[in-house]
């Protein structure tokens, strides 16, 4: 009865399986933001980077999307990036010019 008490006395005993469970540490902190963020949105319609679309840009959109200019000489205008300037995008950009940038 003896033996059979302390057999069982083993099996229970919890002191080797808890410092198994040890969690690893692992608290790193990971940043749940990844720093695509971290670029600035540029204007769309500004093509010369100053802040503000103004009507030459707004042209030089229209130019682009009619195909009689190179999506390089506005980049700003192009807001998805495909390489070609939509009407959508041009609408946009003369939001930009009548309200402003930051607006
Ligand atoms: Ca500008
Ligand atoms: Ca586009």
């Amino acid at each position: 009865m003896g033996e059979w008490g302390s057999a069982k006395y083993v099996i229970v005993s919890p002191t080797a399986r808890a410092s198994v469970t040890t969690t690893p540490s692992t608290t790193a902190t990971t940043p749940s933001t990844p720093t695509l963020a971290n670029t600035p949105k540029p204007c769309l319609g500004d093509c010369n980077g100053d802040g503000q679309v103004t009507v030459n840009e707004l042209i030089t959109m229209v130019n682009i999307a009619l195909g009689s200019a190179s999506v390089s000489t506005c980049l700003a205008g192009d807001a998805n990036g495909d390489g070609e300037i939509t009407v959508n995008e041009i609408v946009a950009g003369v939001n930009h010019a009548l309200s402003g940038c930051s607006g």
